[in-house]
């Protein structure tokens, strides 16, 4: 399959460490995944779904502690622990080594490892990276399939040799216990050992293209983020893209491939999807900053999606998509909670268990027919909104960066920052209530700087200087905004009612950065004068608008104590500028009536 010398050594190795039955190259054809699909679905590691309904279309079911990224037990493991900084849990590289290889010694005895050779990026694209995965998954091979460019074309890019991220991946027992996700970027390589659930497993995913890739990226003078990208297209043909970084489960995906609210039709607005998770961002020759999604398929949360709330992803999961941990109905398809339709009378649980509406379980909550981080998986070609410059090799301009996160309170329902440097800041000090996408106390309010926490690879003192460094690189930075579609009234209920509705706040984003519209100074950034947002057929209870612009001096100076405790732990390493836009967001609050 490959003369790379470097390749077949590591392979050989690792086939000595692991002890797999066989050896399965994947090469990216249509015949190979076919017999791929008949073996899962023979060891019921798949099940076919309804052809007619769902054609080419599957279901796989993790273990029951296995359905959510493990922060706990993901480590960065460097030769120094301050390179993977306070956020980052750090193993020294010989100890994970030592204690991975325990667990994988012997672990694909009886089973086939496959190698799935897989570029992140358009093949050759200046953008672009390479992996190889060996994993003995063949739900993992399916999913790569679906997410990455995989097979012949990318080893023929590799050539004898040419880098690439060796990425080992083994179910082992599948045991919690016995779990680790561990990088090492200063070798190039990932291992993930004991788990089943995609952004543990899909190696390319998370852990290829941020955690090693923003160490990368640091050193090549780029962004890698936890960032969905989309075009919006106004009658005139100008397309302005924006990248947004959400924190998991907070909208990225919805986001990126909305439609247009009835009220603004008029308009002519029309979207294109170019990624809805990952970002890869590089400053071009004319000082603005390019962005490509490394990735071609969507990894998406599956309770929430129906036809009013993202029409597009209901089209894209039609055909072609891996279903995981949803609901089984009796006619072979799927459900999850808040699909289309009626809720089912019966079908078969995430766990495989007979389920019926309102059943409780022993502390009397509800049982749920799909575990609330269910997923699909399937191709971006399906998704009619897709960006016809998917395979750009220079991606496409990025006009507008927007942070967001899922705040109840404080943060308003959009806000932009007074300069690059601020903007910076605003990312840094990102905070969002927890959800079922991370094992953990959903709901909490947790910070999440660029919704990358759990992602960034090396120590986030370092990652802070780095996009401090990225602006003054650029003559045409983008202009910064945070945004919030999440903020409450006092029973609870969402002020603002999101989803398609939120083009009217991107278009106040665009008409900023084309200088069209004025803002309004308050402490925490600029925010929109109300009139200035086209709230065409969208009537609101009177007074709500104004709610979700509020900034509640009390609650920011209660804010920026948490800010401090955050961003004291870095210590020394911690820039210097973020600490002068903390002391003037102080300043400009207390001076504020
Ligand atoms: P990851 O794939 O985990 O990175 O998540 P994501 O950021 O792509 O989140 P996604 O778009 O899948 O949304 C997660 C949940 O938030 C779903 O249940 C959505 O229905 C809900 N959601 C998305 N957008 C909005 C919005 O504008 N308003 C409200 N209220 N909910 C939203
Ligand atoms: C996320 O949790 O941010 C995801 C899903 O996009 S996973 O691939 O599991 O990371
Ligand atoms: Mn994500």
């Amino acid at each position: 399959m490959t003369r790379h010398k470097k390749l077949k050594n590591w392979i050989r190795q690792v086939s000595r460490l692991c002890k797999p039955d066989n050896i399965v190259w994947i090469d990216g054809s249509e015949s190979q995944k076919k017999q791929l699909e008949e073996i899962a679905k023979s060891t019921g590691e798949l099940i076919q779904l309804n052809q007619e309904k769902l054609p080419d279309c599957f279901l796989h079911r993790t273990a029951k502690d296995d359905v959510a990224r493990t922060e706990h037990l993901t480590f960065i493991c460097t030769k120094k622990k301050r390179d993977a900084g306070p956020t980052n849990n750090w193993m020294s590289p010989r100890l994970a080594y030592k204690k991975a290889k325990a667990i994988l010694e012997g672990a694909m005895k009886g089973r086939t490892m496959y190698v799935i050779p897989f570029s992140m990026g358009p093949i050759g694209s200046p953008f672009s990276k390479i992996g190889v995965e060996l994993t003995d998954s063949i739900y993992v091979v399916l999913n790569m399939m679906i997410m990455t460019r995989t097979g012949e074309a990318v080893l023929r890019q590799l050539g004898t040799d040419g880098e690439f991220t060796k990425c080992l991946h083994s179910k082992a027992q599948l045991d919690i216990n016995k779990r680790l996700i561990l990088h090492f970027p200063e070798d190039n390589t990932i291992w993930s050992v004991g788990s089943g659930y995609g952004g543990n497993v899909l190696l390319g995913k998370k852990c290829l293209s941020l955690r090693i890739a923003s160490f990368i990226a640091r050193k090549e003078h780029w962004l890698a983020e936890h960032m969905l990208i989309m075009g919006i297209e106004e009658p005139n043909g100008h397309i302005g893209y924006i990248a947004a970084a959400f924190p998991s489960a907070c909208g990225k995906t919805n986001l990126a491939m909305l439609v247009p609210p009835e009220g603004l039709k008029a308009k002519n607005y029309r979207i294109w999807t170019v990624g809805d998770d990952i970002a890869w961002m590089r400053i071009d020759s004319d000082g603005a900053l390019w962005a490509i999604n490394p990735e071609t398929g969507f990894f998406g949360v599956a309770p929430g999606t129906n036809s009013r709330t993202n029409p597009n992803m209901v089209q894209t999961i039609k055909k072609n998509t891996i279903y995981t941990n949803v609901l089984l109905k009796p006619d072979g398809t799927v459900w999850w909670e808040g699909a289309d339709g009626e809720v089912p009378e019966e079908g078969i649980d995430w766990q495989g268990n007979p389920w019926r509406p309102g059943m409780v379980d022993n502390k009397g909550e509800p049982i749920k027919g799909a575990h609330p981080n269910s997923r699909f998986t399937a191709p971006i070609l399906n998704c009619p909104s897709a960006s016809f410059r998917l395979e750009q090799h220079h991606g496409v301009p990025i006009s507008a960066i927007v942070f967001g996160g899922r705040r109840k309170h404080l943060t308003p329902l959009v806000y932009e920052s007074f300069s690059w440097q601020h903007g910076v800041f605003i990312g840094a000090t990102m905070a969002s209530e927890i959800t079922a996408a991370q094992m953990g106390k959903v709901g909490q309010v947790r910070r999440d700087p660029m919704a990358m926490l759990p992602f960034c690879g090396y120590n986030m003192a370092d990652y802070f200087r780095h996009w401090l460094e990225m602006g003054k690189r650029m003559t045409h930075p983008p202009k910064i905004f945070h945004v919030n579609w999440f903020r409450t009234d006092e029973k609870g209920n969402f002020l603002w009612p999101g989803f398609g509705e939120n083009l009217r706040i991107l278009e106040w984003i665009l008409q900023r950065c084309q200088g069209k519209v004025g803002a309004q100074e308050t402490p925490i950034g600029y925010i929109p004068f109300i009139s200035d947002i086209d709230m065409s057929g969208l009537e609101l209870p009177p007074g709500t608008l104004e709610q979700l612009f509020k900034i509640d001096k009390k609650e920011w100076q209660e804010e920026l104590k948490e800010i401090k405790k955050f961003f004291r732990q870095f210590k020394k390493d911690f820039p210097e500028e973020l600490w002068q836009e903390y002391d003037a967001l102080q300043r400009r609050l207390r001076a504020w009536v």
